[in-house]
């Protein structure tokens, strides 16, 4: 606060006010400060406002010099105001600037990816590689009556395959399949061959254990023609192995047996590692073979079942396990990773 003489004559203060202010403009450190200035010193209530608003009450003599003097103070204060304002409003948009300053050559925010599951990804590359040779894709109920899964298979009832421990059994002698084979009983009811389908699903089995869950993914396929044999199995089943498992790998057939088809096979691949020279490979084991599917020519009894001369035409069918692939493929050792949701698993794919 100033303090001044009572005996001070008007223009005395107005002068005294005027270095006031621009002092007190010249040490304003930002621009927020002489707005306040400006307020404390031109506002309506400022003293020098008041002293302007007196100078009608003054005596004739004396209004000329005050009038003037006053108007010449608010003059140079403004003056003062406005170039600190120019300084300071230069120096906070600098500031400002600085502050605020993108590096544009920074990469940008990387945004979390979504990852397909390793088992999807075995099943679009195996489906994709089948829809390329024209077959079609056939999904179906994961619940199913006894028929589509057993018996139309050629699996009567008391057959072992339906005993308890495999199958998970529900009310009204429904089951969850146990394979996605119902679909291609399922197509082969709805239509007349040529049938070319290729079925993916989740198939369910009452095992549990680092390599078995009692859900797992399966894909089957059909094909049903005239004059098809083994050798068209052979070479579609090599070409899928290699779209899946790259160019250089090869197969060979093993004689097997599934109720469903006759004659039945187990097809291997070769290991896509060691390729078969590395006794010590963690991949193959050192076999240098790695089972990779069943598959066979469809029994006659399945074909006449839904309808189907086995004089006219003949078909094969596959069934291979994509969460196996998976493994294999990916070097996982333990199924159950695949089912427990852990990202930290599920996005190194
Ligand atoms: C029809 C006729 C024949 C499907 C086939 C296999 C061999 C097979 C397994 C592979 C791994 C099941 O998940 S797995 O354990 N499947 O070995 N599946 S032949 O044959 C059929 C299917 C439908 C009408």
């Amino acid at each position: 606060m100033c303090y001044h003489s009572p005996l001070m004559s008007a223009a005395e203060r107005i002068k005294q006010l005027e270095h006031e202010a621009i002092s007190a403009i010249d040490s304003a450190l930002s621009t927020a400060v002489l707005e306040d200035l400006r307020v404390k010193y031109l506002g309506r209530s400022s003293e020098l406002t008041g002293i302007k608003k007196s100078v009608g009450s003054l005596p004739t003599e004396e209004r000329k010099e005050v009038g003037g003097t006053a108007n010449r103070s608010s003059r140079a204060i403004e003056e003062a105001l406005r170039g600190r304002v120019e300084q300071l409003a230069a120096k906070e948009r600098e500031a400002k600037l600085e502050a605020e300053a993108v590096d544009i050559t920074l990469p940008g925010t990387p945004y979390p990816r979504g990852h397909l599951h390793p088992t999807q990804r075995i099943i679009d590359e195996v489906v994709d590689f089948f829809v390329g040779l024209g077959y079609r894709v056939a999904e179906g109920p994961e619940v199913e009556t006894d028929y589509y899964n057993f018996t139309a298979l050629g699996i009567p009832p008391g057959h072992p395959a339906r005993t308890m421990q495999d199958t998970f059994f529900l009310d009204d002698g429904l089951v969850l399949r146990t394979q996605t084979s119902p679909m291609q009983i399922r197509t082969m009811l709805s239509q007349e061959p040529p049938v070319y389908v290729v079925c993916p699903g989740k198939t369910y089995r009452r095992d549990s254990d680092p390599t078995h869950s009692p859900m797992f993914h399966q894909i089957e396929g059909l094909a049903v023609d005239k004059g098809l044999t083994l050798g068209h199995l052979k070479g579609t089943l090599a070409a899928m192995a290699r779209h899946v498992f790259g160019e250089s790998v090869k197969i060979r057939l093993r004689p097997s047996y599934f109720q469903f088809t006759e004659p039945s096979v187990e097809l291997d691949v070769s290991c896509f590692v060691c390729g078969g020279s590395d006794p010590a490979c963690k991949v193959c084991k050192g076999a240098g073979w790695l089972e990779m599917l069943g598959a066979g020519m469809v029994d006659p009894g399945v074909l006449e079942e839904v309808g189907y001369d086995p004089e006219e035409y003949t078909g094969f069918a596959f069934g291979m396990g994509p969460d196996r692939m998976a493994m294999v493929k990916y070097g996982i050792p333990d199924l159950r990773l695949f089912f427990e949701g852990d990202l930290r698993f599920l996005q190194q794919f």
